[in-house]
C-alpha cells in the first residue's frame, strides 16, 4: 500500500541527490484554491454579513441564526461536557500554559555608546482572530492551541471562528465552543473557511471587528485565504495538510511507527506519512503492521488513501546520517526520531516543525498534552518559520534614543553613508541639529 524509494547505494555509486525532489510530497495546488477564494473574499469585503450567511449555507450547508456565538451558548457548551474530556482539556490548558508562559519575552536595552541606547520593546498584537477548522473533524484541542500563547502574550483582544455544525442548529461544535468558555474566550464567531478569515480580515461594520493577525489550521482554502488576503492583516504560516515524519533504525518498534504513522493519516485523505530509515527489516515490519492497523482502524478509508498516495513513503536509505539530510530536505511538520541514542539524533536535525524525540513521545502527545503547540509549518515551510508561540502574538520594537554627546559621535559616519547612497537630505538631518551646516 504504501510506496518505497530506496536511496541504498546511490551516493557510493556517485549519484548526486536532490533530496528535495526525491522525498515524498505531493503538490498542494494553493493557487489553483485561489482563484476559487478570490471572489468569496470580495464578496464579503463588500457585502459583509449577507455574504458570510449565504456563502456558509452554500458550504457548510446550514445558516447560522447569528454570527456572533450568544454566550448563553458557551456556557451550555460547558455545561454539557462530558466530564472526561473537560478534565483532559483542563490539562492541555495547564501544561500548554506552563509551556508557553515560559516562552515570555524580557524587554532588552543595549547601550550602544554612552548616552546612546536601543531597546528592543515587545509589544502584543491589538487584536486578533484564530481559525479553529471543522471538516473530518472538530479540534477543540486546536482552540487550546491557539488561545494559549495569544493570551500569555497578552494581545488586546481574541476572537475565534469556527465553522457551524448542521447538527448544532448552525453553532460551532459543542466542544470547540465549551474548550472556549473553559479558556475564558467570549468572542466567538459561527463561520469557517475563507469567508470567516476575509470577515475576520476587513471587518463586518457593527458586527465584527477587523483583526490585525489570523492564526490557526485550515484546509487548501483556508491556506489560500491565508495567502490572499496577507498584507490586510498578517498570518501565521500557512498550514496545510498534517506531516509526520519517522527516522528511525532497526531498534524501533514497527508496531509503534506504524501506529504513529496512521495516526496522522487518520487526518485527512491528503495526510503524508513517510519513514526514513535504514533498516529493510524495520521497513517490512512497518509495511506489514500498516496493512493491520489500516484494516482495523475507524477511518480506514481515509487513512489507506493517505498512506497509498504519492505524498506518503518509506525511504531507505544508507545511514542515519543520509537519513538525517532527507529529513532535513523533507522539513517535516511533525518528525519523530526512533534510534538509538535518539536525543544526540535529535539535537542534529536542522529542519522541523516539531521533533519528537525517542520511543515515548508519539506526535499525537503532542497534538493533544506534551505542553507544546501543535500549529506547525507544513510543506516545507518549516525550513523558514516556525509554528505558533507567543513570539507570533508580539512584535520586536526597536527604540532609539540618543542624546546630544552620542549622535554628534556618529555624524560624520552617518553623512559618509547618506552620500555614499546619493541621499545627502539624510546627512542633512544630522548637520541640521549642530548648526554647523
Ligand atoms: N496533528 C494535527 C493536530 C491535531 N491532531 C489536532 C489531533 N487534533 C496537526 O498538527
Ligand atoms: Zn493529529
Amino acid at each position: 500500500m504504501i510506496r518505497r524509494i530506496d536511496l541504498r547505494g546511490r551516493l557510493a555509486a556517485g549519484e548526486r541527490l536532490d533530496y528535495r525532489t526525491l522525498v515524498p510530497r505531493a503538490p498542494i495546488d494553493v493557487e489553483a484554491a485561489l482563484e476559487a477564494v478570490r471572489p468569496i473574499c470580495e464578496d464579503v469585503r463588500h457585502r459583509g454579513a449577507d455574504a458570510v450567511r449565504e456563502l456558509t449555507l452554500r458550504f457548510d450547508g446550514v445558516e447560522p441564526p447569528r454570527l456572533r456565538v450568544p454566550q448563553q451558548a458557551i456556557d451550555d457548551a460547558l455545561a454539557g461536557l462530558d466530564g472526561r474530556v473537560r478534565a483532559a482539556l483542563e490539562e492541555s490548558i495547564r501544561r500548554a500554559r506552563l509551556v508557553h508562559g515560559d516562552q515570555r519575552r524580557q524587554d532588552v536595552t543595549t547601550t550602544v555608546v554612552p548616552g546612546g541606547t536601543v531597546t528592543e520593546r515587545w509589544i502584543p498584537v491589538q487584536r486578533v482572530g484564530l481559525y479553529v477548522p471543522g471538516g473530518l473533524a472538530v479540534y477543540p484541542s486546536s482552540v487550546v492551541m491557539n488561545v494559549v500563547p495569544a493570551q500569555v502574550a497578552r494581545v488586546g483582544s481574541l476572537a475565534v471562528t469556527s465553522p457551524p455544525q448542521k447538527e448544532n442548529g448552525g453553532l460551532p461544535h459543542p466542544t470547540i465552543l465549551a474548550a472556549c468558555a473553559l479558556l475564558g474566550v467570549t468572542e466567538v464567531y459561527a463561520a469557517g473557511g475563507a469567508q470567516a478569515l476575509a470577515m475576520l480580515a476587513y471587518g463586518i461594520p457593527g458586527e465584527v471587528e477587523p483583526v490585525d493577525l489570523v492564526t490557526g489550521p485550515g484546509n487548501v482554502y483556508v491556506a489560500a485565504a491565508k495567502r490572499l488576503l496577507r498584507g490586510v492583516v498578517g498570518i501565521d504560516a500557512e498550514a496545510g495538510p498534517t506531516e509526520i515524519a519517522v527516522l528511525a533504525d532497526d531498534t524501533a518498534d514497527p508496531g509503534h511507527v506504524a501506529a504513529d504513522l496512521v495516526s496522522q493519516a487518520e487526518h485527512d485523505p491528503l495526510a503524508a506519512s513517510v519513514l526514513v530509515t535504514d533498516s529493510e527489516a524495520l521497513a517490512d515490519a512497518v509495511t506489514a503492521e500498516l496493512e493491520r492497523r489500516a484494516a482495523n482502524t475507524k477511518h480506514d478509508e481515509r487513512v489507506r488513501t493517505a498512506l497509498s498516495g504519492e505524498q506518503s513513503g518509506i525511504v531507505l536509505v544508507d545511514d542515519l546520517d543520509q537519513g538525517l539530510a532527507v529529513v532535513d530536505a523533507y522539513a517535516a511538520e511533525h518528525l519523530e526520531i526512533q534510534t538509538r541514542d535518539a536525543a544526540a539524533v535529535a539535537a542534529r536535525v536542522r529542519n522541523a516543525g516539531a521533533v519528537f524525540v525517542g520511543p515515548w513521545s508519539p506526535v499525537s502527545l503532542g497534538d493533544y498534552a506534551a505542553g507544546s503547540n501543535h500549529v506547525l509549518p507544513t510543506g516545507g515551510s518549516a525550513r523558514h518559520s516556525s509554528g505558533l508561540s507567543v513570539q507570533t502574538f508580539l512584535r520586536g520594537v526597536h527604540v532609539v534614543e540618543y542624546d546630544e554627546q552620542a549622535l554628534r559621535g556618529i555624524a560624520d559616519d552617518v553623512r559618509a553613508l547618506a552620500d555614499a547612497e546619493d541621499l545627502p537630505a539624510h546627512g542633512e538631518a544630522v548637520t541640521a541639529r549642530f548648526g554647523d551646516e
